[in-house]
């Protein structure tokens, strides 16, 4: 058996989420075109077993775009996200078609490790092949990459032989996890980011930042799951975007929430969403530990 463990790492928005989705096969990590959407490190696992009893066990480990922080969240998630590179047996580097100076930072940071790094530029569905063989040869000139691959995390194309050049350059190892887990995160985390997911998607620029979501009730009966949720915005005038008029935008978010919920619990469910605000909690510790921004 090899196993390993495999941090996953980029500026925001470059397709990080979409990508563990895309390996795992299952939506565990929420997406969308918003950038700073992944706030804690996700663990995904992926697991293979051959008829002869021998496999491999690769741990993958999605990260908060690095960006320059202008909260105390901000520089939470950027913090979480440099630390999963001391705790992993591969980097992946994942760039897009828009280069920043958050990539830079990102290059200086891997400079300073001896871990192995992949570099993955993303989203070649989009991308014309002269700017692709651009991108691809700027980094190749850099010596730095273990090996390069251009993939579309949207649409899988690619994703099995990254994981598979993966698979060749972890070490045998024991299994960590059960073979039929796919992550470890308690399911009521993954309710609660269904529904900020939902939110962001319903929202304009700007307010999503400020959104949080706090589970407050979570009852799990037979063939019902009740969950009480409360949306947090930051802003008196954001909580009527968020409820929208006559309450339409809530019910919008809380009705595909709730759809996406009772796929993955396998029950009914019955979900209450309250909008409630809290101001500035983005520069407090103690909301911010509240909100499960913390420090495991
Ligand atoms: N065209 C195209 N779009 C993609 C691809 N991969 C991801 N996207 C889109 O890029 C946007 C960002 O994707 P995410 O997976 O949320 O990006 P992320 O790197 O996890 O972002 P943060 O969590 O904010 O750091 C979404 O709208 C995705 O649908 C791809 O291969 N092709
Ligand atoms: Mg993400």
């Amino acid at each position: 058996m090899k196993s390993g463990f495999i941090g996953i790492i980029g500026r925001p928005n470059v397709g990080k989420s979409t990508l563990l989705n895309a390996i795992l096969g299952e939506k565990i990590a929420i997406t969308t075109d918003k950038p700073q959407t992944t706030r804690n490190s996700i663990r995904g696992i992926y697991t293979r077993i051959d008829e002869d009893g021998t496999g491999c066990q690769l741990v993958f480990i999605d990260t908060p775009g690095i960006h320059k922080p202008r909260t105390k969240l901000g520089g939470y998630m950027t913090e979480m996200a440099v630390n999963t590179l001391k705790e992993v047996d591969v980097i992946i580097f994942i760039v897009d078609d828009v280069s920043g100076p958050g990539d830079q930072y990102i290059l200086e940071l891997l400079k300073q490790t001896e871990t192995p790094v992949i570099l993955v530029i993303n989203k070649i569905d989009k991308l014309p092949p002269d700017q692709f063989r651009s991108i691809y040869d700027a980094y190749d000139e850099m010596g730095m990459f273990h090996k390069i691959f251009g993939i579309s995390a949207l649409q899988g194309k690619n994703v099995q032989s990254l994981v598979r050049s993966i698979e060749d350059m972890v070490e045998e190892g024991p299994m960590f996890f059960p073979e039929d887990m796919i992550t470890d995160h308690p399911e009521k985390f993954l309710v609660s980011e269904i529904i900020r997911e939902k939110t962001l998607l319903y929202l304009e620029d700007e307010i999503p930042h400020g959104i949080a979501v706090d589970i407050e009730r979570y009852e799990e009966n037979k063939n019902l799951t009740s969950i009480g949720a409360v949306i947090y915005c930051e802003k008196k005038s954001h909580k009527g975007i968020v409820i929208g008029k006559d309450g339409k935008k809530l019910k919008g978010i809380g009705k595909s929430a709730r759809m996406e919920i009772e796929g993955l619990l396998g029950t009914k469910v019955y979900l209450e969403i309250w909008v409630k605000v809290r101001e500035n909690w983005r520069d407090s510790s103690f909301s911010m530990s509240e909100f499960g921004y913390r420090k495991e």
